[in-house]
Parts: C-alpha cells; structure tokens; sequence
C-alpha cells in the first residue's frame, strides 16, 4: 500500500493538532451541475476544507459530471464517499474505502472492497481506508434500510467505542460517526468525546447537523472532520457560519 497520501495528512494533521475541519457532502442526485459550481464557489470562499461527494443511491450516471462541475467552481480536494462501487471515478483526488463495522453485513464489511479494490489499485485515487459506523439518528436512515444493518444505538458509546478501537486496531486509517443524511438526531458530543479521547486515528462526525451550533458541538467534542449536507443543500448562506463554527 502507498503511503499517507495528500489528503489524509491533512485530517492526520488536524488530529494532531486537535483541530476540526470542514467537510460539505455534495449528492449527486440533489443538484445539477451548475449549482454544484456554484456551490463549490461559494465553499471555497467560505473556508471549506474538503467537498465530499457521494450518497446512498445513484439515480443516474452523473458522477463524472459533477466532478467536472465541482472542479469548475474550485480548488478544494475532493474526496469520494461512496455508497456502492458504482461511485468511483479517478478524476477525484481522494476515496474513502468504507467498511461498515458497525453493522454485521459481510457484503459491507469486505465484499464490496474486494470488487473495487483491483480497479482501485490501478487508480491514481488516494485510497483511505475508513472505518464507517453508522449511529442511530432517531429515524431510519437511507444508509440503515440499503445496507440491512442496524445502527449503534445513540446512548451506547461504549459501543461505539469498541468498535472504533477494534477498526483502529485492524489498521483503519479513518473512524466516521454517521448518524444518517437527515439524521433527527445528530451523534452525541458524549460519544464523539468518548470516541477521540482513545483513538489516535482522525474522527470524522456527520448526520443531521442542522445548524452551526450542533456543528461547533460536534468539533469541540473531538471531531477533527465535521461532515454537513442536507442544511446546505437547504440554505447554503449556512456555509461561512458552519466553517467558522467548527473553527470557533
Ligand atoms: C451523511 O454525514 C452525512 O452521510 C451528512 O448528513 O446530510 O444530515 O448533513 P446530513
């Protein structure tokens, strides 16, 4: 395996420092290409780290597209967060090789990485391998209902924390929380705080952070990525606050 690529410093370096940066989830299939310029326009000139792009479906083969629109409108890294194999493409800088260690669904724990992984390995992609847990957020989640599994319960992060330490301990180089896109509930800062005091890998948080006050909760619980989507694609004059929340 290649070493820490670019991308991957840079969440390295925030753990290390114990700082947050900011993720903004652009889904293909909640905006055509000329918002997506627009809003990686608006990301870069909000302070946005990283622009993820992924979501659970793929309603129609617009990746390239939107990787194209996204690349007109900034500079920012953009980083792949893919809900099946189907959503890969080189033209990104940077994927993030989820497994679901939450759940006990082997397809998602280890078969789909073996489908993708010899097309990966000839890819220029940064590869990251990712430990995804997916938390209850209070409704079920696209993400619970396609993968069949169910989510680690909000109040359990003792857990969550075994299970973020056994993906640090089978060489992980990431832990995301995700409480789901429109997640009613967001992670708890008890579980994020639970969660980074004993991991020395980078923390990413996501799902239903609405609001700059639920994402400055999640940053100074320890999360060193803060992932939003559906409050930007809602109102994206959010984006500057949301950057600066995480950052406060
Ligand atoms: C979902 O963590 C992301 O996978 C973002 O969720 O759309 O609720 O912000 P939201």
């Amino acid at each position: 395996m290649a070493g820490l690529g670019k991308i991957y410093q840079q969440m390295l370096e925030a753990k290390q420092l114990g700082q947050t940066r900011f993720a903004l989830l652009a889904d293909p299939d909640k905006a055509n290409d000329s918002q997506l310029e627009k809003l990686a326009r608006r990301s870069e000139a909000a302070g946005v780290d990283f622009i993820f792009l992924g979501g659970s479906l793929l309603m129609a083969d617009r990746l390239a597209a939107c990787l194209a629109a996204l690349r007109a409108g900034c500079s920012l890294p953009i980083v792949l967060f893919p809900g099946s194999p189907l959503q890969i493409n080189h033209q990104a800088d940077a994927l993030l090789f989820l497994s679901l260690i939450s759940g006990r669904n082997p397809e998602l724990l280890i078969g789909q990485q073996v489908i993708s992984a010899p097309y990966l390995h000839q890819s220029p992609l940064e590869v990251i391998g990712t430990g995804y847990m997916l938390i209850d957020g209070g409704v079920p989640t696209t993400v619970s209902y396609m993968s069949h599994t169910a989510p680690i319960p909000h109040d359990k992060p003792d857990i969550a924390l075994a299970t973020a330490l056994a993906g640090e301990m089978l060489g992980l180089r990431l832990i995301y929380l995700d409480a789901g896109s429109g997640a009613q509930r967001a992670v708890s800062a008890e579980m994020i705080n639970c969660i980074s005091r004993e991991i020395s890998l980078p923390l990413l948080a996501g799902g239903g952070i609405r609001n700059p006050e639920l994402a400055h909760r999640a940053a100074r619980a320890g999360a060193n990525v803060v992932v939003v989507g559906n409050a930007i694609e809602r109102d994206s004059s959010l984006l500057s606050e949301m950057a600066a929340a995480v950052r406060r």
